[in-house]
């Protein structure tokens, strides 16, 4: 009878990490006053992978647990979440305006869901426009908001329009801004 061979343990270090297209930093903005505005702007951490960026959202605090006046972005590496980057000068940004009810029942779906629109690419070559994604929890009703780089280019900003409705889930009839 002949022996089974040894299955090797996978070595430390060694496992197959799933990278992704672009490598994206995550910021955090939490409102002082007393501070100018950028100075309130932090970048928390930058990856690539599918792995690591399962670590990050499971381990920051939910959208929803963010005290009004701060912001979490995702930002594609080398590009500011703020209209100052000279990348985002002709900026455009899909909005999805949230009433105090979605607050607690549906803010960390759609956050996590506009996430993952944008790190997998999921608006086609039209990707290449997208900058990155600003939720901004605040009292009079949180925003979450894609922003493109080029508001000019009606074809790929439509077409990203469409595509980010269906990855939220929204009616046709839904209106983003
Ligand atoms: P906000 O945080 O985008 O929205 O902008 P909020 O708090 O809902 O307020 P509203 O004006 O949309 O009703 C709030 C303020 O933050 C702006 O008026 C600016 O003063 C400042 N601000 C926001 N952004 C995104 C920027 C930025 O990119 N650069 C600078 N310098 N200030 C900004």
């Amino acid at each position: 009878m002949g022996q089974e061979a040894p299955r090797k343990a996978p070595e430390e270090g060694k496992l197959d990490l799933h990278p992704l297209i672009n490598r994206w930093a995550l910021w955090f903005f939490k409102n002082d006053c007393s501070l100018a505005w950028q100075n309130n702007l932090h970048r928390v951490t930058k990856f690539n992978t599918v792995e690591d960026f399962w670590v990050i959202h499971n381990n920051n605090q939910l959208a929803s647990k963010l005290s009004s006046g701060c912001d979490y972005a995702l930002f594609k590496d080398g590009i500011k979440p703020m209209w100052e980057d000279s990348r985002n000068k002709q900026v455009g940004r899909w909005l999805v305006s949230l009433t105090k009810q979605q607050h607690h029942i549906e803010l960390v779906h759609l956050w996590l869901e506009t996430l993952l629109c944008i790190i997998r690419e999921s608006f086609g070559e039209p990707s290449q426009e997208v900058c990155g994604a600003v939720i901004n929890i605040r009292a009079k009703g949180d925003k979450i908001a894609v922003w493109t780089w080029e508001a000019e280019n009606q074809e790929g900003v439509l077409h990203i329009g469409c595509v980010y409705k269906e990855c939220l889930g929204l009616s046709t009839k839904t209106i983003i801004g």
